[in-house]
């Protein structure tokens, strides 16, 4: 038996009325109810007509229900496809065209376009869920019967589709088997004594990996509970401290709670451990922290494409600025980023990432897939180190990416919608240091016409184009963009000369 779930199950509490989430208001979901619901959500999936592989794309408010979906979905052996909710029409498109899914879920207020793009692009259902959970999905799942016999699944059967915007062009479709979570939920668990009496603090999206599968997944493979908030909201995360022993965040969730001061030693006298991921995590905000509360912050490193890689250790040394040590049955090399050699402990290379967690490929891009594996290592893009301790640093990428408050945003999709505007010649797109969100996308724009400095207008154009996490927070105006001898933007100059963009 390799279905995802069914592992996840065995570890469910023997009494299934134990609780597993808790929502506001008070409301308590039991494993029993988890069972019942996620059956119905997979009859409603067969229901449909939905066969083993078929792909399910959801965009909708973080909610049990979508949770119940994406259990179901494990169940009845669809792939779970879940897309920020801050998409535009146009960036839905673009996946519902690639991915082909059987079933479009969405919020009942972008009924209209995306039924529209699913008529288009020949994807046969769309079903409806809103931030409650209502809607024509949970109405489907309400009327079918609470018992669902659990498909039987190959290892390598995909479990989810999860799509990372590349450097260049396409976003890509990191295809996850249910063999390859079923190994990282449980090394995981294992790695932070993760047991039935913990309740995470669970204040994160659930359309990444980081909220989804490492925080969901985890609690599951523990017969654990959560506190299921809508987002972060400091007030409902002090409000749930005292009832929670685990919390899983960004680093600006830590970042923003430092700045309250009621998060005290007092407030987190019940919590027995904080994670922080998705970013860097920088080694002040870790020493604030463990002076403030007491705790060490666990830092633990992760990618789409290859779940959780390394984490710091729960007895033992958490170094700030490291991102510990690989998981179990999880090889992680060092190797120079142009000639693949493998290089000696202590050298700083391109971090390359073997093991059971690894994704199965890009959807649909084998050469893509190809052209990010070395000798089956998968090569992260991130540069980094191993110390003569066997911990992993991350100090750079060799990939053009910029992370604000934990999502990924690709300077050259941001460049290829600003050229795109008329008042724009070129542009360069780069990350500056910011306060709360670790980096803040900053745009620099040679416009056509002299003297053009009007950030509003472009900022304006590129609301239906990008979601708003990925339009640029400062817009500055050049004759010309600062090149190489080969015609290459110097990103690095403009990085140095914009660094205190953000810095009040
Ligand atoms: C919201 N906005 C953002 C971001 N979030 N802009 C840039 N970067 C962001 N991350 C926009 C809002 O639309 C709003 O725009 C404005 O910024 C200010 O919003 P604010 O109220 O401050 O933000 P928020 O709603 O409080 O959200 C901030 C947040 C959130 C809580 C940090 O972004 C978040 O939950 N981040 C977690 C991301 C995550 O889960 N990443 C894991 C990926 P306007 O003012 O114009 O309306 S998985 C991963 O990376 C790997 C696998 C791993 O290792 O885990
Ligand atoms: P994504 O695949 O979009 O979720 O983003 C993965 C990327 O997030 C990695 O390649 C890293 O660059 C970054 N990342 C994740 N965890 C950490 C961390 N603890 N420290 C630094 N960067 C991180």
């Amino acid at each position: 038996m390799a279905n995802l779930y069914d592992r996840l199950s065995r570890q469910f509490p023997k009494d299934r009325g134990a609780p597993f989430a808790t929502l506001p208001g008070g409301r308590v979901v039991t494993y029993a109810a988890l069972e019942a619901r996620s059956a119905q959500y997979a009859r409603v999936l067969q229901g449909l007509g939905l066969a083993v592989g078929d792909r399910v794309a959801v965009q909708a408010e973080k909610n049990l229900d979508m949770l119940m979906l994406y259990l179901g979905c494990l169940r009845a052996g669809a792939v779970f496809l879940p897309l920020n909710t801050a998409y535009t029409a146009g960036e839905l498109d673009y996946f519902i065209a690639d991915a082909e899914p059987a079933l479009v879920v969405c919020d009942p207020t972008r009924l209209e376009s995306v039924a529209e793009i699913a008529a288009r692009r020949g994807a046969p259902h769309v079903l409806t869920l809103d931030a409650a959970g209502a809607g024509t999905a949970s109405a489907r799942a309400d009327a079918a019967e609470p018992e669902f016999a659990t498909l039987d699944l190959p290892d390598e059967a995909l479990a989810a589709i999860l799509y990372t915007s590349g450097t260049t062009g396409r976003s890509k479709g990191a295809m996850l088997s249910h063999g390859a979570m079923a190994s990282n939920a449980f090394a995981l668990a294992e790695c932070w004594r993760y047991g039935p009496e913990d309740v995470l603090l669970h204040a994160l999206p659930i359309f990444h990996t980081h909220g989804l599968f490492v925080a969901t997944n985890v609690t599951l493979a523990s017969g654990a509970a959560m506190i299921f908030l809508p987002g972060f909201d400091p007030d409902a995360v002090m409000a749930a401290l005292p009832s929670a022993t685990v919390m899983m965040g960004v680093p600006t969730f830590y970042i923003r709670l430092l700045k309250d001061p009621r998060f005290t030693r007092e407030a987190v006298a019940h919590m027995r451990l904080f994670v922080s991921g998705s970013a860097p995590l920088s080694a002040d905000v870790h020493r604030e922290f463990a002076e403030r509360t007491g705790h060490a912050i666990l830092e633990r490193y992760g990618m789409t494409e290859t779940n959780m890689n390394t984490s710091n250790p729960y007895d033992g040394e958490r170094r700030p600025g490291t991102v510990g040590l690989p998981l179990p049955g999880v090889c992680v090399r060092i190797a120079d980023p142009e000639s693949g050699r493998v290089l000696p402990q202590g050298e700083v290379g391109v971090i390359e990432i073997k093991g059971p967690n690894l994704f199965h490929g890009y959807w649909r891009m084998p050469e893509k897939t190809a052209a990010e594996f070395r000798d089956g290592w998968f090569i992260s893009g991130d540069l980094g180190l191993i110390d003569d301790h066997g911990y992993v640093s991350i100090v750079g990428r060799a990939k053009d990416l910029i992370i604000s408050g934990g999502y990924n945003i690709y300077p050259a999709e941001v460049e290829t919608a600003l050229d795109e505007l008329p008042e724009v010649r070129e542009s360069a797109v780069v990350g500056a240091p910011h306060p709360d969100m670790g980096e803040g996308v900053v745009a620099v724009v040679v416009p056509r016409e002299a003297g053009f400095a009007d950030a509003e207008r472009l900022t304006t154009q590129l609301r239906d184009k990008l979601a708003r996490f990925k339009q640029p927070r400062r817009i500055v105006f050049v004759d010309e963009l600062p090149k190489n001898t080969m015609g290459k933007v110097q990103k690095s100059l403009l990085r140095e000369r914009l660094a205190d963009s953000f810095q009040s």
